[in-house]
């Protein structure tokens, strides 16, 4: 086993505004620190019906913050909620300890995962929207140390500070419009890919859902299954947010069948809208799908309001009225519960079990390949090249030579079925 690098500790807070979801979104929130290799050692929250405007948590839980930060020693606080700028600043002011909010740290995880020129920019792109208006503090920090002073010194410094806040507003806002360039670059080509698959016509399919339900699980189990060797594994693993990029593989059933299954970021309550936005076109692969397979930790207690976040992210990157299919996922952690079981468009199921992949399957096939049809076909033995075709392409049925040429009789799709339709011949 590889080494267990080490985890920086820091403690996490978060505001009970009494929603029933507060306590798992604290679980959730010290999932994405540990994502991010943090480990949280401690936790403080606070019951108020709205954060404070000036400090999120009450002057009281402020104190006792900053006196937790200075017992522990740590020297990062992460909150469970976006905050402002001023916030931020105002409680730097009372900890001796940096403040992350939940929109940061995810910016942090998703930084650290991208692996894309295209995930990358995307990200950056995200980052530096949620720097602009948080500008102010790092602008009069550099002019402190630029100016020797402190700031809020002389009538001419508070002048200086604020065109130098101008200047690096501006600055960030080039480095946006910059990346925006690159990005709709590096996103041509991808377009272009979508494209010609589009005009191949084949179905495609997309895996989506919150982060670690196991999308990338039934994707790798599907191509060991269906995939041609030259169709590689994708990565799983046990932490939030492993997947970042968008892959797609071709994969052919038994019956030559053909669709596209595609792999792409899971989702998480919160998920930062900047983020969301940046990522809309890694995300539109599952917007152009024919079908949709929601992935579900059916084995987690939360699996409910999970499903609810991505039905809802889903709806906010425009993906509606896509067939979906419901892959109650994980099973085999539960006791007690059979798998596979299949009720109308769900499936309880486990990823890491055949049968579930075959269901799985015969579902898809079912929502997908309603273009198909029977023929029968006679093709003259000068025409060896439709036969090979027909093989290659279609399942087929029966093959009998006769005296006229092959007698083929294939299920084929509807466009196939008017190219040979020269060829069909009645019972
Ligand atoms: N026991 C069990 N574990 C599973 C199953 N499916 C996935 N896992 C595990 O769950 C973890 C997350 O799986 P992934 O496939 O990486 O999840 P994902 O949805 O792709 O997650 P992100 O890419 O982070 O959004 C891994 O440790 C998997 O081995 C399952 O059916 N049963
Ligand atoms: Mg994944």
């Amino acid at each position: 086993m590889p080494q267990e690098e080490t985890k920086t500790s820091v403690i996490t807070i978060g505001l009970d505004r009494g929603d029933t979801n507060f306590d798992y979104s604290m679980e959730e929130l010290n999932n994405l620190v540990l994502a991010n290799n943090m480990d949280s050692i401690e936790t403080i929250t606070q019951k108020l019906d709205r954060p404070d405007p000036a400090t999120y948590f009450g002057k009281g839980k402020i104190e006792l913050l900053g006196q937790t930060v200075q017992d522990l020693g740590v020297d990062t606080v992460i909150a469970n909620d976006e905050l402002s700028p001023s916030q931020i600043r105002n409680i730097e002011k009372n900890i001796n300890a940096r403040i992350i909010d939940r929109t940061g740290l995810i910016l942090e995880i998703f930084a650290n995962r991208a692996q894309s020129k295209e995930a990358k920019l995307q990200v950056e792109l995200a980052k530096l929207k949620y720097q602009l208006p948080r500008l102010h503090t790092s602008a009069s920090q550099r002019l402190d140390q630029q100016t020797g002073t402190s700031a809020g010194g002389g009538f001419t410094n508070r002048g200086s500070g604020e065109s130098q806040l101008e200047l690096n507003r501006r600055t960030l806002q080039n480095k946006i419009d910059h990346v925006k360039g690159e990005l709709k670059e590096a996103q041509k080509a991808n377009d272009t890919k979508r494209k010609q698959r589009d005009k191949n016509d084949i179905p495609t399919v997309a895996l989506v859902g919150y982060t670690n339900a196991g999308k990338s699980t039934v994707m790798n189990g599907m191509i060991q299954k269906f995939g041609m060797h030259e169709e590689k594994q994708v990565m799983v693993k046990d932490m939030l947010f492993a997947t970042l990029d968008t892959s797609v593989r071709q994969l052919t059933l038994p019956d030559q069948k053909k669709f596209l299954l595609s792999d792409t970021v899971g989702f998480v309550s919160q998920l930062p809208h900047n983020l969301v936005e940046a990522f809309k076109s890694t995300l539109a692969e599952a917007a152009n799908a024919d079908l949709l397979i929601q992935v579900v930790d059916y084995s987690d207690p939360d699996y409910k309001l999970m499903m609810q976040t991505t039905e809802e992210t889903l709806k906010e990157i425009g993906v509606t009225n896509i067939p979906m299919i419901i892959a109650f996922n994980k099973a085999d952690k539960l006791d007690n519960q059979p798998y596979p079981t299949r009720e109308g468009n769900d499936l309880i199921m486990s990823a890491l079990n055949s049968e579930s992949l075959d269901d799985l399957t015969a579902m898809i096939k079912d929502e997908i390949f309603d273009n198909y049809q029977v023929v029968k076909l006679l093709i003259p033995f000068d025409k060896g090249n439709i036969v090979a075709y027909l093989n290659d392409n279609t399942h087929v049925i029966s093959t009998d030579y006769t005296d006229a040429g092959t007698l083929i009789e294939a299920e084929v799709t509807n466009v196939d079925a008017d190219r040979f339709i020269d060829y069909q011949v009645s019972e």
